[in-house]
């Protein structure tokens, strides 16, 4: 049952159970959360500001642009169009700084690692030679550490890079993709020099042409996925491992009532596998004991805690919503954060118990926190240092609650690498079955679900939407809360395969996969431009991905990041559809997202805003595209025998089971 925070009638449905039952709680009582301040604004957002027509790029204004009217132009003379294009495009120059910030600290941590510096190991030395050799990087004959050090160097180049040939990994999209990209001059050069550019066309008197600015703010948004976001997720894989399909628990009941339990929240792994090594270690566990605790419980919150989720199988408590939740059951010792997605509001909340709010990182301060900087040099020490702050909080530990029956199981780690064995079987990998199962109608298609979650639509908006589709045999993808959402609902686990149409049930059920394959954080959008491409590769289904029935989705997106996300899937051929969008102020820039930008990139941006209709739209949209390949004629419901299930692959899902350490 849905219930409103304080009877808040203007606020979303909170019906995810183990948030109640927090809320709830004497415990949370003076807690004081984003659902209040929502009650408490009671006042609807901004018509510029949320329409994309404010303009306070220079100091003749604020403007405030009312499209149409020739009195409500800017100072300058802008139009609604120039405004809100120029406001979007800094968005996703925004959202791709972010991602680039975070992809340069992980290459910087790679090269370290493959010097021989700190704790970490190149862990998937098979990968590492395959990404070389997208980096023309000799292999034969050569140690690994060497290779590891050429490739780090060649993929921190990338960032710096000032001529004007395209960024390395653009060749792995398709033939057809990279054409046009040429043709359109759309080609990311430089990766930081992208983002420059953007910030420099959308400065005042520069360019006011909304379509121009578009085609900059692909190109600066594909130097974010086929870039930045695709070098942190491959270089991650190599250092930490690719994730295979592990069991795990998500939600608030994997906090633990007589251990130490410190959330790690953030983006940047470096730290949280760090942390991970140090919980493992003997002085720690002996402090925990010595203060008395059975053991140190590391959780995970965001997306860092997808990243060792997929690559540890150390739980997540809570996705970005939830952030303040995990704090006010009063069980947290600390909460440890890198950069994004932390609410400044955390602070505040862990005032009311024992629990410490740990920065780490010299970007990211708080007031009210407390800062130890994460060395990368002595991270081992460093990570100590933290843990050992969080330890000794355990004795102050006051009355808490953690939720009850609130662990839900998951299957994840489900790697662009891990499809492919999955469903092509370990000796012969191929994406064929996927295809061949799209094909023959028994997967209609292929949806991502990707993104935050915010507090304006109900807390259980991914999962109506992913039910939906699931019913209507659509094979799911998912990263970053928006998977974590899903988890909390039962649907990232191979029982859930129980919600599906007939024909997807029989696939999962043949495969043991879930029908929701939980893919990573929200770097890790970048497996999904990778999946796709190979599904185009495979055959069958044309030869680019704006042929494919699959589209994607942010339902209920909140940060920058996810218009970036949003931006480069569009600019790589993909449909996505939001919730919404700030350009509604300005009719021209408005229909060329949702329309026109369609004959340029072959994909556009949906808007759709209850649930169920998003998930309508989707199915729409891939009808389709299922139609234009001619594969839509209705087709015999065919029960599978032994041998069609053996033709799916590598049978059951081998792998999967809890590889992570007990930090315990
Ligand atoms: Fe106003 Fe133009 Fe300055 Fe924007 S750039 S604040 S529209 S005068
Ligand atoms: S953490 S960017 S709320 S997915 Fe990646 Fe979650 Fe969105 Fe932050």
């Amino acid at each position: 049952m849905a219930i409103k925070r304080n009877g808040c009638e203007g606020c979303a449905d909170i019906t995810c159970v183990s948030t109640q039952q927090v809320l709830s709680q004497d415990v949370a009582r003076n807690v004081k959360t984003a659902y209040d301040r929502v009650k408490a604004r009671g006042m609807s957002a901004c018509l510029f500001g949320s329409g994309g027509t404010c303009c306070r790029n220079c100091n003749m204004g604020p403007c405030q642009i009312i499209d149409g009217v020739d009195d409500m132009l800017g100072i300058c003379g802008a139009t609604a169009d120039t405004v809100a294009a120029r406001n979007f495009a800094r968005v996703v120059a925004a959202g791709a700084a972010a991602h680039t910030d975070h992809a340069r600290e992980m290459v910087r941590g790679f090269l370290d690692t493959a010097k021989g510096h700190g704790p970490h190991q190149i862990k998937d030395t098979v990968k590492l030679k395959s990404l070389a050799a997208v980096f023309d990087i000799e292999t034969e004959g050569r140690e690994i550490k060497d290779i590891a050090v050429e490739l780090g160097e060649k993929a921190m180049a990338e960032f710096g890079k000032q001529d004007n040939t395209p960024l390395s990994m653009l060749k792995r999209a398709t033939p057809k993709r990279q054409a046009l990209w040429k043709k359109l001059n759309i080609f990311p050069r430089g990766i930081d020099r992208e983002v420059v550019e953007m910030m420099h066309r959308t400065h005042m008197g520069v360019d006011h042409d909304h379509e121009n600015i578009m085609l900059q703010a692909s190109r600066c948004a594909l130097s974010d996925g086929w870039g930045s976001s695709m070098l942190s997720t491959e270089l991650t894989d190599i250092m930490f491992g690719t994730p295979v399909p592990r069991r795990a628990i998500v939600d608030l009941g994997s906090l633990k009532e007589d251990q130490v339990n410190i959330c790690v929240h953030g983006h940047e792994p470096l730290l949280a596998e760090s942390l991970c090594l140090a919980a493992q270690e003997q002085d720690m566990l002996d402090l925990a004991k010595k203060n008395g605790a059975a053991g140190i419980n590391l959780v995970g919150v965001c997306c860092t805690g997808n990243e060792i989720l997929m690559r540890r199988g150390i739980p997540v408590a809570a996705g970005f919503i939830q952030q303040e939740i995990v704090l006010s059951t009063g069980a947290v010792e600390a909460m440890v954060g890198d950069v994004q997605c932390l609410m400044p509001s955390i602070a505040n909340v862990a005032s009311n118990f024992h629990t410490d709010i740990i920065t780490t990182n010299y970007r990211a301060k708080m007031p009210g926190a407390v800062h130890i900087q994460f060395e990368e040099e002595q991270a081992l020490e460093s990570a100590k240092q933290i843990l050992t702050q969080a330890i000794k909080n355990f004795k102050k530990r006051g009355k808490f609650f953690i939720p009850k029956d609130t662990k839900m199981d998951v299957v994840v780690g489900f790697s662009h690498e891990t499809i492919n064995n999955m469903l092509g079987g370990r000796f012969r990998a191929s994406y064929r079955p996927l295809n061949d199962n799209i094909i023959n109608g028994r997967i209609r298609g292929v949806a991502a679900i990707v993104g935050c979650d915010n507090f304006q639509l109900g807390d259980n908006t991914h999962e109506i939407i992913v039910r939906e589709l699931l019913k209507n045999n659509v094979l799911v993808l998912a990263t970053g809360c928006a998977a974590t959402s899903l988890g909390r609902a039962g649907l990232v686990n191979p029982e859930a395969a129980r919600f599906c149409g007939d024909s997807l049930r029989e696939v999962c059920e043949a495969v043991g996969m879930p029908p929701v394959l939980h893919m990573g954080s929200c770097v890790d959008n970048s497996r999904i431009l990778i999946a796709a491409t190979e599904m185009v590769r495979q055959g069958g289904l044309g030869d680019d991905i704006t042929d494919l029935p699959a589209i994607g989705t942010a339902p209920l997106w909140m940060s920058e990041k996810a218009v970036a996300i949003g931006q480069y899937f569009v600019a790589s051929g993909a449909q996505v559809v939001f919730q919404d969008l700030p350009t509604t102020g300005a009719k021209n820039f408005n229909k060329y997202l949702l329309e026109g930008i369609m004959g340029q990139l072959g994909a556009h941006w949906n808007v759709a805003k209850e649930p169920l209709e998003i998930a309508r739209l989707m199915i729409e949209k891939i009808d389709a595209k299922r139609d234009a390949l001619g594969i839509n004629k209705k087709k015999e419901r065919v029960l599978f025998d032994m041998d069609m299930r053996r033709d799916l692959g590598g049978g059951p899902l081998k792998d999967v089971g809890c590889h992570g350490p007990s930090a315990s």
